[in-house]
Order: C-alpha cells, then structure tokens, then sequence
C-alpha cells in the first residue's frame, strides 16, 4: 500500500471515529435499539396489534408521541396508532375517567394507591383478548407510565402477565443547576450551560426538549434553573421572558420551573435601600414581584434560595432569622401554591466552632417556625458533598419542619466528569442510614419521604452534572448519576444494584456478558474513589478552590475552616477531627443512640473513624493493622480497584463499539493516573508526622512532595473564583 493511501485509510478512519464519538452518548438511556431477539418482539407485536392512546392535552400527547417514537425504533416498524378501541389484542392507554367502567371499577383500589403522578400496567384478558392497560388518575402519570413500557420493552421483559402499580414516594424530584447567566456552570464539568440565554426567548433549542425527555423518563418534576449563588438578573423581566420559554417547553412534560432568588434583589435591582425581611416595602417588591412571576408562569415552582453562607445576602444581614427570610418570600408566592426551597447549607467563615455543627446550631431552635410552603433543604452529609459522609444530623431533628434532601450528582469531589464513580451507591448509603430518632421508621428515607413524620412537602434535589458536553455528562457513566438519582427520588428504597442493571442495558446492551461485570464494577466504584481520596473518613483534602486533586497541606488560607489542615488535624501524634465530647461534641447532635455510636471507638464503624476520631499513628484497628498502615494500604487499594476496573473494561470490549469502547478506555487511563496522584501526595504529606515506612504492599511514590506540592491549576474546570 502506498503511503499516500495508507494516509487516506488512517483519515477515513478518524473521521468516521470522529463521527461515531459525535453521536454517542446523546441519547442517554432513550436510545430504543432495535429488538434483536425475534421472540420478544413478536410477543410485543402480538400485544399491542392495536394500540389506543387518549390525546388531547399538551402531556397525554407527549406521551403518545414517546410512545409512538419507541415503538417504531424498539420494533423497527411504525406501528399503528388506533383512534378508537377495536376487538383484538390491544394497549390501551388511557387515563381512568376514559377507560371503559368495567374496566376502572376492578382497580379501583390502585387508582387510590396511586395518587397524582403514578400509574399502572397491567396485563387482563377480555373477550378473549388480552388488552394490556396503561392507566393512571392524570395526564402525567400516562407519561411516566409510557416510559416504564418502553423501559421494560428496552431491556426486553415479558408483558403478557404484567401487574405493575407504582407511584413516586416523594414529591418534588428536582434537578438543580448551578448555572450562572453567563453558562458557566459552578462544579460544572460537562461543558457550558445548556440554558442559552442570549437566544432566548425566541429560540428553543431542542436539547430542551431532550434534556425534559430525559427527566420525565426517571420521573423529575422540577428544575431549578440557575447558581445557589445568585443572580438578582433572573428576576428581571428580560430574564422572566426567558424563563417563561423553558417553563412552557417543560410543561408537557411534568416539570416545574423554579430559580435561585438573591435575597439582596430588592436592593440591586428593586432600588430599594434595604433587604430586610421585615420591612413592608421589600415585602410589597416581593409580593408584587411573584404576581408578576405567576402572571407569566401560572405553575412557577417557586424560589430556591442560598442565605448567609459562603458570603451570600440574608436575613442575618438585618438581624432577622432563617425562618424570618423564609417565611417573607413563603407569603408572597403562596397565593399562587409556590414553593420557598431555604437551604440549610449554612456555615460562617466568621464562626470559629466546627463547620460540621453550624447547620444544625442554626436551625433546630426555628424548627416549626416556617411556614407551610417552605421546605428546608438540607446537604446528605454535615460538611459537603465529600466522597463519603456520615449522615447529616439535622435528618429527623425538624419533626416540624418540611425538610428535603440534597445530593449532588456533579462530581466536584469524586474525580469531575473524568472518574468513573457510580453514585447511586453514595446516595444508598446515607438514604438507608438510620438516624435512631425513632425506634422504628426514621432512616434518612423515611425522614425525606414523610414516614417518619408526615409533611406537607416532600424532596429530593440532585445538583445536575449536565451540560452542552454532546453527552451531557461528559464521562459518558456519569448519566448513570443522573439516571439514578431520578430513580431514587422516585422510590428512596430502590438498590443501586437495580439502578446499575437498568441503566447498563438501556444505555449499552442487555448482554449479559457485559452488564454483569460492569454492574460489578460500577457498584464497586464508590468504594474506589473514596479509598484513594479520602479513606477511613478523611474529608475536604482538597486542593483549593477548585477541589481539582489533592491539598492536605493546604494551611494558609485566612479562615480556619477552608483549610484542609483544620478536618485532617495531622501531627505527629496523629490523625483526625475529634468531633466526640472531648472535641467539637458535634455528636451530641445526633440521636443518642447515634451519639453512642460515633462516640464509642468500639463501635464507630471504620468508614467514619476519622471523620470523629482523633487518634495517634499506631493505633490498633479491629484488623490489627495500625492506623498508618491501614491508611497507606486503603490508599493503595483504591488504586488497586481503579486497575481492576480497567482490566474489567479490556474484558467487555467485544460486545461495543469502537467508539463507545474507547471513550471509557481513556477515561479510565486518567482516573488510574489521578488515583495514584491522591496516594502518593497524600501518603507522602502524612507520613512527615507518622514519620512511619510505607508498608509492605504499598507501592513506592512517583514523586517528591514538594513535585506534587508546586502542582497548580488555575484553569481547573467549574471553579468559583471567591470560595474554597
Ligand atoms: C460547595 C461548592 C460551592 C457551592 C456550595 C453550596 O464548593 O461552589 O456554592 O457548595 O452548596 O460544595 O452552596
């Protein structure tokens, strides 16, 4: 072959590399591959010769047209769509009030199980037919139904003895974007915004359309457009017409629209002196600012609002109260039944006690305080968001208080959109933590969902890892996160073994031979990240501001509580935050059988010990390793895991394309060479007090600590320029 024509090959090659890699990853889990085995198909054909789907309002006939869109790229053929019901098989799809009473009246019972947003399927037999029913009390239910069927088609289950009835065990099942006006994206490392602003309102993209496909599918209800750190612009009436756009495009499918509001608003741009909540004038600009909303937005979700913490406007500013602020934006979306989402991720850089304790000292005493139609949202764990985290203590300490849970699905400590970290797993963990406040019914779930203690509002919010990235999430198993938090706001008490299986055989394939160990792997990856960034409960190592790597030496900045030093407290006696009586006492927050728990070196279960713990080097662990050693060997058995994740994907590589294959491939690359970035530069800060070997097992470092001290990346991706 010449050259020249090698050449040509080579490029030929790329460029259709190149286009592949275009392509992949856009559809998420709503690719719909053809039906490859026969058998399932013509069982489904069979089912549904004839399909009637009630249309008429803007939600029933999205859900006909996703129906219709499935059907023909599941079965490879158009399928016809009845207007009305005929003698044979059929799928009807019709909502309660429209099936036939003989047919409503024998469920009866689930109608009333299933409320507002659920549905069932079923599969009877009638005349001698088998009619398989989609039905469900409202609109949006059809739509979430509708994707449960092309679900279960997807990964090819049987139908014809279906008898499914579900409905979502929590209320408001939220994305939130921390989004600024200019699209970039705070923690965000899947590009820009998706929200294009400048062109708004006249062009709608349709990545909306898609992005609103994609959350109706896992059942999300509501988006919070826009920065907890926020902008006062978006309550202008150039960026409420904007708003209204999305609003309206997101409408048909199920969702709500809220944003961010700046408390300091009627004082940027209200031209008003003052903020304060209880001054009549910056009530009238909010009450007159929410008609003004709801005048364009009748279903507006409401407001999600960040006060006083990391430097933001609030009440504290005039001396007022949490629930003073709250209860004053509460008044003036109620008559329109808005929603004040007050987020409790409250901490002073002013305050010296410890950071872990200030959510809870801030809002146990205005538990009951609020007004019906605020929901305090709080963080899963008592610092943020670290790659692992005992269990927030403010869970079932509100009884009186609507009370929501927040998770964040972007992965600003676990690796960006670079490591392959299933999060299902993380957000399992704490949901199923118990918080012992009652003797029965008060895990972390049951306190979200309102078993615990009923509440007028339930939630979950999610912070989105999504962006204009071509497949959203950038690491093409990031979606997983975003699927599977959908999926658990849905239903708290699902496994993430479950989410995992479902997810990989929508995504990629229902072979087994790769979903098997590939579910293997990612439900074993949460556990990998956290060995090779922040073991036996080490938190907040990270390197500042961006949180790009590792920075436990980080020690000069002005505050306390945004150095690494102040949550690992190594000297040359030992390691941890003392948070038991004779430290910060944050224990004493917790129920008291928790309090014993944490508090009891016995008991404390090693994940957390030194989240808790302050103890000397050669403390003696149950495995009878000490606490150096163990510390080093955790570190290397991350990196381990992170090899065996690798050779895991060599192993599948037969049964995806090239494309697919590879994107992963390279990831993984990076994710081995950062794993051991955290051990070494980790290992060799510690081990200046442990003044201790690495033990044996442990693999030598690759570098000085001063090497990896000099590393700096000031364009790390998702920074926000004030904050650490
Ligand atoms: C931290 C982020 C920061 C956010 C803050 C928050 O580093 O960018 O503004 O949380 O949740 O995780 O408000």
């Amino acid at each position: 072959m010449t050259n020249k024509r090698v050449l040509f090959l080579v490029s030929l090659w790329c460029i259709n590399c190149a286009l592949g890699q275009a392509k992949e990853g856009y559809d998420l889990w709503l690719g719909y591959s053809k039906i490859q085995d026969s058998s399932i198909s013509e069982e489904y054909l069979e089912i549904a010769q004839y399909v009637y789907v009630q249309e008429g309002t803007a939600v029933l006939d999205t859900a006909g047209e996703e129906l219709k869109n499935g059907f023909e790229k599941l079965l490879g053929r158009p399928q016809d769509f009845a207007t009305i019901l005929t003698n044979s098989n059929t799928l009807i799809v019709s909502k309660r009030e429209n099936l036939a009473l003989n047919l409503s009246d024998r469920f009866t019972a689930d109608f009333d199980e299933i409320g507002r947003e659920g549905y069932i399927l079923k599969s009877i037999q009638s005349n001698g037919n088998s009619v398989l029913i989609l039905s469900a009390n409202e609109d949006i239910g059809i739509l979430y139904g509708v994707f449960r069927l092309l679900h279960l088609m997807q990964t090819g289950q049987k139908l014809s003895s279906i008898n499914l009835v579900d409905a979502p065990k929590i209320d408001l099942r939220m994305l939130n974007h921390w989004d600024n006006l200019d699209r970039t994206v705070e923690r965000g490392y899947a590009g820009f915004s998706i929200w294009n602003w400048q062109k708004l309102p006249e062009y709608i993209d349709p990545r909306y359309i898609d992005y609103a496909r994609a959350n109706a599918s896992i059942g999300i209800n509501a988006v919070s457009l826009t920065n907890v750190n926020a902008n006062a612009l978006v309550l202008t009436p150039m960026y409420l017409k904007k708003v209204t756009t999305l609003a309206n495009v997101f409408r048909s499918y199920g969702i709500k629209v809220f944003f961010t509001a700046r408390f300091s608003a009627p004082v940027e741009i209200g031209g008003l002196d003052t903020a304060d909540p209880l001054d009549v004038n910056v009530q009238e600009w909010w009450n007159s600012k929410a008609k003004e909303i709801y005048g364009e937005i009748p279903d507006f979700g409401g407001f999600l609002v960040k006060a006083n913490s990391e430097g933001q406007p609030g009440p504290q500013n005039y001396d007022r109260t949490h629930a003073e602020g709250a209860n004053m934006l509460a008044k003036a979306v109620k008559p329109f039944n808005g929603t004040v989402i007050w987020r409790a991720f409250v901490y002073s850089e002013h305050d010296s006690d410890d950071r872990a304790k200030q959510a809870y000292a801030e809002f146990v005493p205005l538990d009951g305080k609020f007004l019906e139609n605020v929901v305090v949202q709080t963080k899963n764990g008592p610092i943020d968001f670290q790659p692992r985290e005992p269990l927030h203590p403010l869970f079932g300490a509100m009884p009186n208080t609507s009370q929501m849970i927040e998770f964040q699905i972007t992965q600003e400590y676990l690796g960006f959109s670079t490591h392959l970290v299933f999060l299902p797993k993380l957000f399992e963990e704490v949901l199923d933590s118990e918080t012992y406040r009652k003797e029965k019914g008060s895990t972390v779930a049951e306190v979200v969902d309102g078993t615990f203690k009923s509440k007028r509002i339930t939630g979950m919010a999610g912070v989105a890892n999504i962006g204009t990235d071509l497949n959203w999430t950038g690491h093409p198993f990031a979606q997983a996160n975003w699927y599977g938090f959908g999926k658990l706001a849905w239903n708290p008490y699902l496994s993430s073994e479950t989410i995992a299986e479902e997810w990989l055989r929508a995504t990629y394939t229902n072979n087994p031979k790769f979903v098997e160990p590939i579910r293997e792997m990612m439900l074993n990856s949460r556990e990998a990240v956290v060995n090779y960034m922040n073991p036996l409960g080490l938190h907040h190592i990270f390197d500042t501001g961006h949180h790009y790597g590792p920075g436990p030496w980080v020690s000069e900045l002005s505050r306390p509580a945004w150095n690494p030093t102040y949550y690992h407290n190594a000297d040359v006696n030992g390691i941890g935050f003392d948070r038991t009586a004779s430290g910060s006492n944050a224990i004493a927050q917790y129920s008291r059988t928790l309090e014993k728990i944490f508090g009891n070196l016995e008991t404390c279960p090693k994940e957390y010990l030194l989240w808790f713990h302050h103890l000397p080097w050669d403390y003696k662990l149950k495995n009878g390793e000490t606490l150096w050693n163990e510390m080093a060997l955790k570190y290397q058995e991350g990196v381990d895991q992170v090899e065996s994740m690798i050779t895991t994907w060599k192993s599948i590589k037969p049964y995806l394309k090239r494309t697919q294959y590879e994107e992963v491939a390279m990831l993984l690359t990076i994710q081995l060479k950062e794993a051991k970035w955290w051990r070494d530069a980790c290992l060799l800060y510690f081990q200046t007090f442990s003044k201790k070997e690495l033990p044996l097992g442990v693999d030598k470092p690759s570098n000085s600590l001063d090497y990896f001290k000099s590393l700096k990346f000031p364009f790390a991706p998702g920074t926000r320029p004030r904050w650490n």
